[in-house]
């Protein structure tokens, strides 16, 4: 590989077509010449990135976004492959440092000779505009290591859930043997709660300020947290934010009616992440939350909650598209005309359409 570019860059400069541009003239059907592509795809996953098939990864996962039939197929064939890797959801508010924390994480990781995917969902937040580039930039020092593999993700026009989506894209990494895979999102919303639930770890970053701690406890982000970072340790007002995050993760467990959980005592780490000042300490923190995951036998129990979620979540969307396929646009707006009109209750609505299935 090459220092300092991405793939594309380097798919251009070789001649080769990008991603999109083969997909686009195969017209993203999925026949059964495509369908022939897609098992020589999945035979590569198989023998995966130490045989450095990066193309055929890069290709999967392309399909697995935006053709849903072929996504069906692929985590199909390789689900039996997946459940090494150790899953990593990075979360914070905007421009909290997160890439460059991941940034940072990828190369300690590297060092211990891991490999490690990274999925960077919606990295150009309406919040810090043009990150997207910023991010290619910081993580150029990444692209030239063959055993780091790195994927942006809008969040915007995915088909299906993007909890969905992101977790099929890990799936893809998992199976092709990458060891760690790095999900940063921006810790916003409920979406970012779901992709916390499909990780094995859950880092939320702040940065020194109380507006931060607000924001993300009104957000439920502490309640998901494994690892808590105060990231830019170098601004004024970072212990006093670690000082008040302790206070409230002690508040947060004496309050906690959930299940019971094995102990597990969610560190606050401090890291400069442009200077890699707290890096190792993370690392080692990272290291710690998977043996304790282990050891506790708390990692076969959130594989459980996770695939009980996703059954869920796929009945849910299938139940619903065999809903649309039977009942017609004309019979809901009827039933939603004469609830609006009280003309009818909406149970009443619900039986008599669900009768029709
Ligand atoms: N002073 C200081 N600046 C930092 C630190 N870490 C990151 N930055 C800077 O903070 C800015 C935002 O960093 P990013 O890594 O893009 O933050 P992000 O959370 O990924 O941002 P979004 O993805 O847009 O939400 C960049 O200009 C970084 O160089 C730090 O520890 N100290
Ligand atoms: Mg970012």
């Amino acid at each position: 590989m090459v220092n300092g570019q991405t793939d594309n860059q380097l798919d251009n400069q070789l001649g080769r077509q990008t991603d999109e541009q083969l997909d686009n003239q195969l017209g993203g059907q999925t026949d059964g010449r495509i369908d022939g592509q897609i098992d020589e795809l999945i035979d590569k996953a198989h023998d995966g990135i130490r045989r450095g098939h990066r193309r055929a990864i890069a290709r999967l996962i392309t399909r697995v976004e935006n053709d849903p039939p072929a996504a069906e197929k692929i985590i199909s064939a390789l689900y039996v492959d997946t459940g090494q890797a150790h899953i990593v959801g990075v979360t914070g508010p905007p421009g909290s440092g997160k890439s460059t924390l991941v940034n940072e994480l990828a190369k300690a990781l590297r060092l211990r000779d891991f490999y490690v995917g990274i999925i960077a969902v919606d990295p150009s937040s309406p919040f810090t505009g043009g990150a997207l580039l910023g991010d290619r930039i910081r993580m150029q020092d990444l692209s030239g290591d063959s055993g780091i593999f790195i994927r942006s993700m809008a969040s915007r026009g995915s088909l299906g859930g993007l909890a969905q989506m992101t977790g099929n894209v890990a799936k893809v990494l998992d199976a092709a043997g990458f060891d760690i895979v790095l999900i940063e999102t921006v810790g916003a919303g409920q979406a970012e709660v779901d992709i916390a639930g499909t990780a094995h770890t859950t880092i939320v970053i702040e940065a020194p300020g109380m507006g931060d701690e607000i924001q993300s406890i009104k957000a439920g982000i502490l309640e998901i947290a494994d690892i808590l970072v105060v990231n830019k340790a170098d601004r004024p007002g970072s212990s006093n934010t670690v000082k008040a995050l302790k206070m409230m993760i002690h508040m947060g467990m004496r309050s906690h009616n959930g299940r019971e959980k094995p102990p597990w005592n969610v560190p606050v780490l401090e890291t400069i992440a442009h200077e890699g000042g707290g890096v190792e300490a993370l690392t080692e923190a990272l290291q710690g939350h998977r043996s304790y995951l282990k050891e506790s036998g708390e990692w076969q129990v959130r594989e459980r909650i996770r695939s009980r979620e996703e059954i869920r979540g796929l009945l849910q969307s299938r139940f619903m598209a065999q809903f649309q396929n039977a009942v017609s646009e004309q019979q809901q707006e009827a039933m939603v005309e004469a609830v609006a009109e009280r003309k009818m209750d909406p149970y009443t609505a619900v039986a008599q359409l669900f009768e029709q299935l």
